[in-house]
């Protein structure tokens, strides 16, 4: 039998539904999610299979006008995953798109269509959050986006899970023969360590506001497997000035404390073990210019 495998990139502005949405074609969580922007700092790969096909999907960082450093890194690195991928699904919050068309995630969207056009590169148009809107608002939006310059256009909810079958399909179709890259039961291609960075990060965008998500990093420093067949994870947690440390913390050491709870069920239910989680808390005003961090995300890094 012949099978196919290759690279279905997801692209778009940030919090159109992108992670979400490779969660919901993988079937299991490979990527954070949260209704804060600028979630997702590089590429994951999730595997989905269909039939004798691999799709190795992969969720990218928000495209947006960037201004820091990690900024740059991260729409660079969704470029590349565009660039380097078999099929490109550009998904637009469609809901946002349709109540505010002049607003930051509709420009954003727009120039990424125009990315798109300038780099001759096909793409499925998906517009995402349909749940969220009115139907009748979606055909004035498929105009101003251009549909042309797309292979195809699904509308769908990626939280739902109305259309996904069909963009599954397409991304399918447009997978070379080839051998799997992957075993069938493997949903996820992130180091564990990293995976769990990631949780303790999602943790922290859910509970901490304003600033202080954009800027925290988390990085797994420790991973003892223990004889009991737990895991003793150290982590921690990079904030750039000593009030956001004390905010971090919390009063009593609460806020650290509910961060550490969530992250550590959570880990143990993805890990399938006991996970005994110790967060610290660092400042480290410099994290996001120093080239370790980004060599540990696998981000590329800016020069300047
Ligand atoms: N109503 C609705 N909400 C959705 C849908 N898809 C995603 N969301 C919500 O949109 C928010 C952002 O979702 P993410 O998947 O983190 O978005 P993203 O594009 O990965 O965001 P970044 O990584 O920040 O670029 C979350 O609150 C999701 O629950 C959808 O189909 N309908
Ligand atoms: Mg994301």
């Amino acid at each position: 039998m012949t099978t196919r495998c290759g690279f279905a990139a997801v692209i778009g502005a940030p919090n159109a539904g992108k992670s979400t949405l490779v969660n919901a074609l993988v079937g299991s969580k490979v990527a954070i999610v949260t209704p804060k922007v600028q979630t997702t700092r590089m590429n994951v790969r999730g595997v989905a299979l269909r039939g004798e096909t691999q799709i190795v999907l992969v969720d990218t960082p928000g495209i947006f006008k960037p201004r820091r450093r990690l900024d740059r890194a991260m729409v660079a690195a969704a470029w590349t995953g565009a660039a380097d991928a078999d099929a490109v699904v550009l998904l637009v919050d469609a809901a946002d798109f349709a109540a505010d068309p002049q607003g930051r995630g509709a420009r954003d969207s727009e120039a990424i269509v125009e990315g798109l056009k300038a780099a001759d590169r096909k793409a499925a148009l998906a517009l995402n959050k349909i749940d969220a809107m009115k139907h009748a608002d979606l055909l004035p939006l498929v105009e101003k986006l251009n549909a042309s310059v797309f292979e195809r256009v699904f509308m769908i909810s990626a939280l739902k899970g109305d259309g996904l079958n069909d963009l599954g399909d397409w991304c399918a179709s447009k997978m070379p023969e080839g051998p799997w890259l992957y075993p069938a039961d493997q949903s996820a291609d992130i180091p564990s360590r990293l995976l769990a960075a990631e949780i303790t990060r999602e943790k922290i965008y859910l509970r901490l506001h304003d600033e202080l998500p954009y800027a925290s990093a988390v990085e797994t420093e420790k991973w003892e497997e223990r004889k009991d067949g737990s895991v003793k994870i150290d982590q921690t947690i990079y904030v750039q000035r000593d009030s956001q440390k004390a905010i971090v913390l919390g009063k009593g050491g609460a806020s650290i404390k509910a961060i550490g709870e969530l992250a550590r069920k959570e880990m143990e239910h993805i890990f399938a073990r006991r996970v005994h989680l110790f967060l610290f808390v660092k400042v480290r005003e410099d994290w996001a210019d120093k080239r370790e961090h980004y060599r540990e995300i696998g981000l590329e890094y800016p020069e300047e």
